[in-house]
């Protein structure tokens, strides 16, 4: 654990302020590497790129990568022929990589390696002869990609309760992956209420939940533990970011999703000696940064760093563009 004093803020004779930091936060490789393939391609093939869906889901990454030139859609039918297009970190189902062949787009793929190693698993189920469960959140573009990557009847279920519900013949052989941004304790529950159902299905038990999900959900558990208060950075269609807001809270702390300084309330601080503050896998950093320099203007205020996980992985950047730097 590491300790340092942030400049006081201007309310000298308000109590000092604790600020603990979460570590792993922000950032995974995933976004890094998407965001990057936006930034590459702009500067590769020029303005406009079009990007379906958002790249990741910040609002601030997104309003910034518009500004420089790309051009976000809900759907393939609004890119002109021939067009830059980028699928997003979420990944897309067949249909739309089908679509995007029809029309000749020029597709630069940024689904996330790790949601592509969900589609692969889910496939290889399939080709066993299983019928495949995903656990995962209806409607989110992820889960929308990953059961149009999975041919033939896909489960989807989000509780155990679904679980209870699920419809199969008799004698059909079951495997399940997951979404991977899943609370990971829910999502063990899950798990254990597919194998009692079904005691022969077989799964990558929580392993499909990525490895800067989980190492953010530790992280902000020792976060929560140890201060009174907690501030996620995040836009509130982040999946991740809201299971970190969530695990706070269950460990009885107030915990609130804010997606800039702009989002605090500064009547969460009453009566409270210290904030924890982490961010989603989706938040840049200069965000987090602001949310300190505004409490600071609140209460006088001692930053520390809470030390977890530490991360190392980076995942390449499709050929095309490894020879175009982004523009500064
Ligand atoms: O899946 P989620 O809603 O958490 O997406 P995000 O863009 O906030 O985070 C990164 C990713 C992926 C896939
Ligand atoms: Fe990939 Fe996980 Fe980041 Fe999503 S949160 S982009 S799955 S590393």
């Amino acid at each position: 654990m590491i300790t340092d004093q942030a400049p006081p803020g201007r309310a000298t004779d308000a109590p000092v302020l604790d600020i603990v930091l979460a570590e792993p936060r922000g950032f995974c490789a995933g976004v890094e590497r998407a965001i990057e393939i936006v930034e590459r391609a702009i500067a590769k093939y020029g303005a406009p790129v079009y990007v379906r869906h958002e790249i990741v889901h910040n609002r601030h990454v997104v309003q910034d990568l518009r500004a420089r030139g790309a051009v976000f859609v809900a759907e393939l039918d609004e890119v002109p022929p021939g067009a830059i297009t980028i699928f997003s970190a979420h990944g897309v189902a067949r249909t739309v990589e089908d679509a995007a062949g029809a029309r000749s787009l020029h597709v630069i793929d940024a689904t996330c390696p790790l949601v592509t190693r969900v589609h692969l698993g889910g496939q290889r189920y399939v080709r066993q002869g299983r019928e495949v469960v995903l656990i995962g959140h209806a409607g989110h573009p992820e889960v929308v990609g990953t059961l149009g990557q999975i041919p033939g009847r896909v489960h989807l279920v989000e509780t155990a309760a679904d679980v209870a519900r699920m419809e199969v013949a008799e004698g059909t052989a079951l495997a399940f992956v997951t979404q991977t941004t899943l609370a990971v304790d829910d999502t063990r529950e899950v798990i254990q209420a597919l194998q009692a159902r079904f005691p022969d299905i077989v799964g990558p038990g929580t392993r499909d939940i990525c490895y800067a999900t989980q190492n953010r959900q530790e992280a902000v558990r020792l976060l929560a533990a140890e201060t009174d208060l907690v501030l996620v950075v995040g836009s509130p269609n982040s999946s991740n970011s809201n299971r970190l807001r969530e695990l706070a809270q269950e460990m009885g702390r107030p915990a609130y999703l804010i997606d800039d300084a702009d989002g605090i309330d500064p009547a969460w601080l009453d009566g409270r000696r210290s904030v924890g503050i982490t961010a989603g896998a989706s938040a840049p950093e200069h965000l987090v940064q602001g949310v300190i320099a505004a409490l600071g203007t609140l209460r006088p205020t001692r930053l520390r760093r809470l030390t977890g996980a530490v991360e190392d992985m980076h995942f390449r950047l499709p050929t095309e563009l490894l020879d175009t730097q982004p523009a500064a």
